[in-house]
């Protein structure tokens, strides 16, 4: 089974719905934003603490296969931006946890489940980053494909989830930025950079399309979930729009995206393409890609390791409201 058991996939008609539900419903086909406090079905709240939850475990997670690359960085200018960006993704993480704690849980309850293994995060930081090039790479294609998912989400129904989104997004841009610039410095570099460059589009290529998630047709929550506008767009549109962005900057820096199928359709204003091998997704899903171990190694060891910092902060806490409450007692 790769998707959890939030019964998404059957989106209720406006008959079968309750009066609340219905109300609810038409609040959000207006385009009304839904705040914290308010009534909401309870599968919309655990759809939203599912979506936000994996992005947020995404971030951190993902701070980890460039986080490698700091201290290796060949300029001291390439390692203040990498840094930069490294940071960046640790404080959409937070932002995104505090959006989930809204809808009424914890971000130790959301961290623990993804040490268990019963949250997910994106596929693609299952797979290693290599070399230097990967890092431009992971800038162009992985916060590419990050932007034009999120860029529509900051038209999502659930206000603090869109507001988190509006300064991702800002920050996702800097970052693909940093990422092409990067391939643009290799693909016009040496014949040794270049190849470096090409290689690094090879394998990151399918990875990056499966950020997207399955095919339309294998997409558990995406009715339901665009009904109430946790999703503005289908996995498939979004993957479109993705390789036609990308296609024009390949071809710019003289790399060629590793798909002989790849060829413009006119009728359709879009490139048609080869789908990746979506076994190799579900594979990774089920925790058997490159990295997932190491991953997930990393994220439980972080959190084991800062367990005496956390304790500590509640001893101090706990202290300091003992002291208040008895000098108040003192001064009574
Ligand atoms: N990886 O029915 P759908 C980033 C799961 S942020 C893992 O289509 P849905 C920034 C899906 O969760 C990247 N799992 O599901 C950065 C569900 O399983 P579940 C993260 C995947 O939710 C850059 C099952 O398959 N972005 O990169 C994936 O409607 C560089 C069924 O799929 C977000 O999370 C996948 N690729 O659509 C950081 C954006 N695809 O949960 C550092 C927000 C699908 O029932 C460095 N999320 N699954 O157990 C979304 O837009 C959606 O959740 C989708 C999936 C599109 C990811």
């Amino acid at each position: 089974m790769y998707a959890q058991m939030v019964t998404t996939d059957a989106v209720k008609s406006a008959g079968e719905m309750s009066p609340e539900e219905r109300a609810f419903q038409e609040r959000i086909d207006r385009g009304e934003r839904i705040e914290p406090k308010e009534w909401m079905p309870d599968a919309y709240r655990k759809t939203l603490i599912r979506q936000i939850g994996q992005h947020a475990h995404s971030e951190i997670v993902g701070q980890l296969p460039e986080g490698n690359w700091i201290t290796r960085a060949p300029t001291l200018e390439r390692k203040a931006i990498l840094l930069a960006k490294v940071q960046d993704e640790a404080g959409h993480g937070l932002y995104l946890y505090s959006a989930a704690e809204t809808l009424g849980v914890s971000r130790d309850e959301l961290l623990e489940k993804l040490h268990t293994g019963r949250m997910k995060y994106s596929s693609i930081f299952n797979y290693p980053t290599l070399n230097w090039a990967d890092i431009g790479a992971v800038g162009w294609l992985v916060d590419g494909a990050a932007i034009m998912n999120q860029v529509p989400l900051q038209k999502t129904s659930y206000g603090p989830y869109s507001r988190a989104m509006v300064r991702i997004c800002k920050e996702e841009s800097f970052h693909q930025r940093q990422g092409y610039d990067i391939m643009m410095k290799m693909s016009f570099g040496t014949p040794e950079q270049k190849a470096m460059a090409q290689d690094a589009l090879n394998r990151f290529w399918y990875p990056s399309l499966m950020m997207f998630g399955p095919s339309d047709k294998d997409s558990v929550h995406s009715a339901q979930s665009m009904a109430w506008k946790i999703k503005i767009n289908t996995n498939d549109e979004l993957r479109q729009k993705f390789v036609d962005q990308t296609v024009p900057q390949a071809e710019y820096l003289g790399l060629t995206v590793p798909d002989e199928h790849l060829k413009w359709n006119e009728e359709k204003g879009g490139y048609d393409y080869s789908q990746p091998d979506w076994d190799e997704f579900f594979d990774v899903l089920a925790g058997n890609g490159p990295c997932n171990k190491e991953r997930l190694g990393a994220r439980v060891k972080a959190w084991e390791d800062g367990a005496w910092f956390r304790d500590a902060l509640t001893a101090h806490a706990e202290k300091t409201a003992r002291r208040r409450a008895a000098s108040r007692v003192a001064a009574e």
